[in-house]
């Protein structure tokens, strides 16, 4: 029985691979009678390699090209085939009449949505161009009379260590990807394609912009009133690129005034984690030494991370006075060290000390101990002093400085566990745009991402109103809260008290006590 298998066995594998062998032989020879369209292949490293030589003969007008080659080549033409990641142009083909009646592009995994066939015109669309590595590409333009290679070459910009249209150089937002951060509503998306403006004058300021080329990400001139652009909020995220050259990352910010609301983070594209998060310290209203929407340049040496895959994220989280960013010339790859101030990472940070599952004082019985106030300039009141907690009567209020008083305070870290589920009790809060000005977040460690952020949506003047959460799905993550007051208004004071963010099991509630995540 086993010679007989074995002899079977044998016999097959050495017709597979004659057929395997068979199948590449014949491919040279009858794409040399179909224009060589079939030597394209699907996969992009093997099509780099088969189409250079093709590429070479169709780009070349000198050279002294095969003939199979050339008469490919009058098919499928174009005056640049070269794709370049900072024009981010996009290819147009002329496909000959002699081709026939075009069907579809076929190689390196491209799908309709990729390209656009018009009147013998085929245009390969930049989003595609832009993910392909540096080097020479073939696809095949399938017609009813054949198969014609299409050629091209990306160039190497350090295309891997960059991310696409850092100077918003299109126009719009290509190549970022922007998110709601508030109840999903569209129409209050900081980031939207008309925030794109011309690198001019801002409007209703004689100063520029002071970015680079044509584009900057900017406040819009149609938007009614600066209070309405303030308002929006959301993330614009950039894909992810691994840090090279000698791992510097520079970027221009503008306004962006509170660095715990508005700020731009770098993150770990493998753990989600926030590396650093820079805001804009030189914003100033001092006219003699104008720092509001305008840029400034900064640099980040992120060298510790040299080779790890990262990602930008732009986050606006803020309804006022400067919560938006202005920002152009985002750049990760550098050979020498880029002109601009030094950034400073303001991201939390916490003791190293083991983390339980209820946080420090969550009563407030010892005023705020384990609570950090954060000193972030924007916090501060007209003396420069950070005027909003305190502790007069057994619960945390954010009124020292009266209803005017604004500021952010947060919790010691507390590990999501038992049932998942959290309260605590809010009162005042209940000021005119108070879901967007007054309201509790919770964020998760390492991430410091917004998980879920609720407001005194049953408010009831002073006295206090329970809201449960259900964390359930971070079993197990360490957590911590940020309480905010970021308005100053009648009735923009938050009070807070009886935080418990531990349930051993699920507490006996009603729906009706659930608190609503804003953050979605
Ligand atoms: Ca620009
Ligand atoms: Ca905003
Ligand atoms: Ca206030």
């Amino acid at each position: 029985m086993k010679p007989f298998l074995r002899k079977e066995t044998l016999a097959l594998l050495l017709t597979g691979s004659a057929l395997l062998l068979g199948g590449c032989q014949d491919r040279p020879a009858s794409s040399s009678s179909s224009q060589g369209a079939s030597s394209v292949s699907s996969s992009s490293a093997v099509g780099a390699t088969s189409s250079s030589s093709l590429a070479a003969s169709s780009v070349s007008s000198s050279s002294s090209a095969a003939v199979s080659s050339s008469a490919a080549s009058s098919v499928v033409t174009s005056e640049d085939s070269a794709f370049d990641f900072d024009a981010l142009n996009e290819l147009t083909f002329d496909l000959s009449p002699e081709a026939g009646s075009f069907s579809a592009l076929e190689g390196l995994n491209i799908a309709e949505g990729d390209y656009i066939y018009s009147d013998r015109e085929i245009t390969l669309k930049k989003d595609f161009l832009v993910t392909l590595d540096p080097g020479s590409y073939s696809l095949a333009v399938e017609t009813d009379a054949g198969s014609y290679p299409l050629t091209f070459t990306v160039l190497d910009k350090n295309n891997a260590y960059r991310i696409p249209n850092g100077g918003f150089e299109t126009g719009d937002l290509f190549g970022y990807a922007a998110s709601t951060a508030f109840k999903g509503e569209s129409p209050l998306q900081a980031f939207v394609d008309a925030a794109v403006v011309a690198n001019g004058d801002i409007p209703s300021f004689a100063a520029p912009y002071g970015g680079s080329g044509n584009y900057v990400l900017g406040y819009p001139s149609a938007t009614s009133s600066q209070s309405a652009w303030e308002e929006r909020m959301g993330r614009l995220s950039t894909r992810a690129f691994t840090l090279g050259g000698n791992g510097y990352l520079s970027f221009a910010l503008g306004a962006c005034f509170n660095s715990d609301l508005t700020y731009l983070s770098v993150l770990s594209a493998s753990s989600g984690d926030e590396i650093a998060r820079y805001g804009n310290p030189s914003f100033s209203l001092d006219a003699s030494a104008y720092h509001g929407e305008n840029l400034v340049r900064y640099r980040a040496d992120l060298s510790a991370y040299l080779g790890e895959k990262l990602s930008l994220q732009l986050v606006d989280l803020g309804g006022h006075s400067f919560n938006f960013l202005t920002a152009d010339d985002l750049e990760t790859f550098h050979t020498s060290i880029p002109e601009g101030l030094d950034a400073v990472d303001v991201k939390p940070s916490f003791d190293p000390v083991y983390v339980t599952n209820q946080i420090v004082n969550g009563d407030f019985s010892s005023k705020l101990t384990g609570w950090s106030v954060s000193s972030a300039a924007a916090w501060e009141n007209s003396s420069a002093v950070l005027d909003a907690w305190q502790v007069p009567s057994g619960f945390l209020r954010s009124d020292l400085g009266g209803d005017a008083a604004i500021g952010l305070i947060r919790s010691s870290l507390f590990k999501i566990d038992g049932s998942g589920v959290m309260s605590l009790a809010l009162a005042a809060a209940q000021g005119s745009r108070y879901d967007k000005d007054t309201f509790v977040s919770v964020r998760l460690k390492g991430s410091n991402r917004e998980i879920y952020r609720f407001a005194n949506e049953r408010h009831n003047g002073v006295n206090f109103v329970s809201y449960y959460l259900d964390l359930s799905s971070y079993l197990g993550e360490d957590a911590y809260l940020e309480i905010v007051d970021n308005a100053s208004g009648s009735w923009d004071t938050i009070f807070v008290e009886d935080i418990v963010t531990y349930y051993a099991s699920y507490p006996l509630i009603d729906f009706g006590d659930m608190a609503t995540n804003l953050n979605r």
